[in-house]
């Protein structure tokens, strides 16, 4: 169902629609059937796509070197309320057209900041309350909620991890406002991307402060929201850089070591984002299986970055090989836990026209779809798995077993070792591995 308000913005699009391969209608998906089987689900099931907010509805095109090339006809009034509601209406179109299910947004996406809290959280009720009639009407909800607690100057210096007591509570007070309004929209999850929580320079940074000031407001917005009774996941967004020079959540290894570090492993997982994988110098499928290694492949943010370029471009997603790598290990984890999909993309500065976005979620779209379909495929019909388990199989035996169970002294090792000989080599076979994945693309 196609949710308008007053007034169309998306004129001449209709819902989007299955039509397969074959169609050469650009405003169709040629791979995302909603409903097809897929491993035991249906593929809307297994992704949950979301659109962001802050890229689709806000974000006008503004780079360091000029202002945004768009001119959006709902960001038109003075009133920022009737802004925010024309906002709305345009958000729930996009969504609604392209059949999506769910939305993620950071408080201040939703309406423009105020110049103080009170009048900001006032603001806030507001457009809850018109959100939430939205909502009611079309079915769409809130993969997550977040605090955008980096653009306001205020957090130059860190927003959790500011030096400065009073730039904390501020923080803590911004991130109670959007747990409020996560929880009043029924967010299904809330998400934590520290921004501005590293450093610019070691000399001026007091690490091991910042550290436990972080875990403290995480500890905090936990516990104050299970008593308002939010059941969902909190899920860190590592990044490794950008805006800070350095990031604590760094990639999903540090994250994960942090989140253990300070007990919050069960309340916490991870949203992984493509760009900010490949900005750690690791490819996205890695950050995925180190996280779902721990059990906390939560969500995911798709995009993708460019070869060329060292920040995050955070392009739509369009490299089959790259996704189709990462949905082998999104289903071999059985899924991911709570999360979906959130395309936290956004279309490139000189795409000034509105229909833009639609081709964009399309081809993200059907990158994931075709992607998923494949790797079931390779799990399904092809020797990689068993392949893979072959590698392993000495542990299989007798000594194996006992040296994986912890059951052998370094002693007895030693001497396994000592009676073994000369060993064969035996082939890693990376490019048979390789050849696999091709021939199911
Ligand atoms: C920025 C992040 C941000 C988070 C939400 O690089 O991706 O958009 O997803 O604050
Ligand atoms: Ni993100
Ligand atoms: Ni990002």
């Amino acid at each position: 169902m196609i949710l308008t308000g007053d007034k169309e913005y998306y004129k001449g699009i209709g819902a989007i629609s299955y039509e397969g391969r074959e169609s050469d209608n650009p405003f169709s998906f040629k791979y995302y059937n909603p409903e097809q089987i897929v491993m035991g689900k249906t593929m809307r099931e297994h992704f949950k796509f979301a659109i962001a907010y802050w890229h689709s509805l806000c974000g006008q095109g503004s780079d360091p070197f000029g202002p945004g090339t768009q001119q959006f006809p709902w960001d038109q009034s003075s009133d920022p309320i009737r802004r925010a509601r024309d906002k709305a209406d345009a958000a729930f179109e996009l969504i609604t057209k392209l059949g999506f299910d769910y939305f993620c947004f950071h408080d201040v996406d939703l309406v423009d900041e105020a110049q103080t809290l009170g009048e900001t959280e006032k603001r806030l009720h507001k457009i809850a309350s018109y959100i939430s009639e939205k909502k009611n009407e079309s079915g769409v909800k809130v993969l997550w909620g977040t605090a955008n607690c980096f653009s306001n100057p205020i957090y130059m210096n860190g927003a959790a991890t500011n030096p400065e007591f009073s730039v904390v509570a501020r923080a803590g007070a911004q991130i109670k406002m959007a747990l409020d309004l996560t929880i009043s929209l029924e967010g299904e999850n809330y998400v934590f991307w520290g921004g501005r929580e590293g450093y610019m320079s070691l000399l001026n940074t007091d690490i091991g402060k910042e550290l436990d000031h972080m875990a403290q407001i995480l500890s905090m917005a936990r516990d104050y929201a299970r008593k308002q009774g939010f059941k969902g996941t909190f899920f860190i967004e590592p990044k490794p850089m950008e805006p800070m020079k350095h990031q604590y959540d760094f990639d999903a290894a540090t994250a994960i070591g942090f989140l253990k570090e300070y007990g919050l492993e069960k309340d916490f997982k991870l949203n992984i984002e493509v760009n900010h994988a490949t900005l750690a110098q690791h490819s996205f499928e890695h950050e995925l299986a180190i996280a779902a290694n721990a059990g906390m492949l939560g969500s995911i943010d798709a995009n993708r970055g460019d070869n060329q370029n060292g920040w995050d471009t955070d392009q739509f997603p369009v490299n089959i090989y790259e996704i189709t790598e990462a949905m082998l290990v999104l289903l071999q984890a059985g899924g991911l836990k709570g999360g979906g999909i959130n395309f936290d993309a956004k279309i490139r500065r000189n795409s000034t026209d509105l229909e833009d976005i639609f081709h964009a979620h399309i081809g993200g779209v059907d990158t994931f779809a075709r992607a998923l379909i494949t790797a079931e495929k390779i799990l399904t019909s092809s020797e990689l798995i068993s392949l893979r388990k072959k590698r392993y199989s000495s542990f299989d035996t007798e000594d194996g077993k006992k040296f994986e169970n912890g059951d052998m002294t370094l002693q007895a090792l030693s001497e396994i070792a000592f009676k073994n000989g000369t060993l064969e080599r035996k082939s890693g076979k990376q490019e048979l591995f390789e050849n696999i994945i091709n021939q199911f693309i």
